[in-house]
């Protein structure tokens, strides 16, 4: 679809509207049906939705692949009645058994071999909704103690995994979607910048791209808007998951621009100044909702957080260019600095 300046589409996968539950307590709100929040999620002027292979199919494991497909036909059905699109199907691979050591990284060839096979079936799902591409969040692909894996041997077991899935299907896109840590205490892959690199050694580096969350760049200690610049530079920033992070806590996945309003709005300025969306990339909403969060406003950080994207689009948009150079021409900046913030803020 032809992206027109300053249009965007915007995604949200199911697990965004949660029950609020935590490492510490149980769930504080009840569970809405996939078919209830892809209607809200309509409503709420979302194009697409993202999706795990078991948010389409529940427990995949248990079900024939004749089986599987029949109910991703379904779900295909269901985003067709609403008006929306599939942006991915990405494989979970950090539930199963199989996968408690990682998944493609498992030091168990079986359990590798399990999860190669589960992403084949992820690919299809895919393939059933007419999907955009795939996303892989290498969740487990990491270590809890350094001497138990060898970073070099699961760099390239991930790459032998990700050359399978492509020759699986010749039409397959693959986006990496990076984090440094959690579940892991050090994830292989983790940073964009590691993301990039692992494309460029796969056996067709044209169909592999990256996915930029705003909360996993913080917790590495980056900054996102640079980390969307440098996924741009190389042609790779295929999604975004935008969200906030309060430094180095747990992964809060806060509503965009909640935490960091200046650093929202870098990102949401290199995605503009760069053309994102003219090759039909989405802007994705990995946010959760609070855990004092009420039934009723399960919706509200999906809103907000949008609302916010396009409060800051406007914000890029009416930003005096010509000021703006000017004070970097004259290297003043300091008057940069208190124009952003001005700007920002609704005054002179
Ligand atoms: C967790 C990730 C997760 C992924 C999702 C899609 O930290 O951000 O939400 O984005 O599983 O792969
Ligand atoms: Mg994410």
């Amino acid at each position: 679809m032809p992206k027109i300046r300053g249009q965007y589409r915007f995604s949200c996968g199911p697990w965004n509207v949660s029950e609020g539950a935590d490492p510490f307590g149980p769930e504080v709100r009840r569970t809405v049906p996939l078919t209830r929040k892809i209607r809200e999620i309509k409503n709420l002027g979302f194009d697409g939705v993202q999706f795990h292979d078991d948010d389409v199919v529940p427990d995949l494991d248990a079900k024939s692949h004749a089986q599987i497909m029949k109910e991703a036909r379904r779900v295909k059905r269901l985003l067709d009645s609403e008006g929306l699109e599939a942006e991915f199907v990405a494989p979970r691979l950090w539930f199963s058994p199989q996968t408690i050591d990682g998944a493609f990284t498992s030091n168990d060839p079986k359990c590798r071999h399990y999860a190669i096979e589960r992403t084949k079936i992820c690919v299809d799902i895919n393939n059933e909704l007419e999907a955009s591409w795939m996303v892989v969040w290498l969740a487990r692909e990491g270590t809890y103690i350094r001497e138990s894996k060898n970073a070099r041997t699961q760099v390239l077991q991930i790459r032998d995994a990700l050359d399978a899935l492509l020759e699986y299907d010749p039409r397959l896109r693959i986006l990496i979607e990076p984090k440094p840590n959690e579940p892991m205490d050090s994830s292989i892959i983790s940073t964009i910048g590691h993301a990039v690199g692992m494309t460029y050694i796969t056996c067709d580096s044209s169909r592999v791209g990256v996915l930029v969350e705003t909360a996993h760049s913080i917790l590495a200690g980056l900054d996102p808007s640079d980390d969307m610049g440098y996924a741009l530079a190389h042609g790779k920033l295929w999604s975004v998951h935008l969200n906030d992070q309060g430094g180095l806590k747990f992964d809060e996945d806060k509503s965009f621009g909640s935490y960091n309003l200046r650093h929202a709005f870098n990102q949401v300025r290199v995605l503009e100044e760069y053309g994102y969306g003219r090759n039909g990339e989405w802007v994705g909403l990995d946010v959760k909702a609070m855990r004092t969060t009420k039934q009723t406003a399960s919706y509200k950080h999906l809103a907000n957080s949008r609302q916010t994207f396009l409060n800051l689009l406007e914000k890029v948009s009416t930003l005096d260019r010509k000021l703006e150079a000017q004070l970097i021409r004259a290297r003043d900046y300091e008057e940069l600095d208190r124009y952003i913030l001005c700007h920002l803020m609704g005054k002179k």
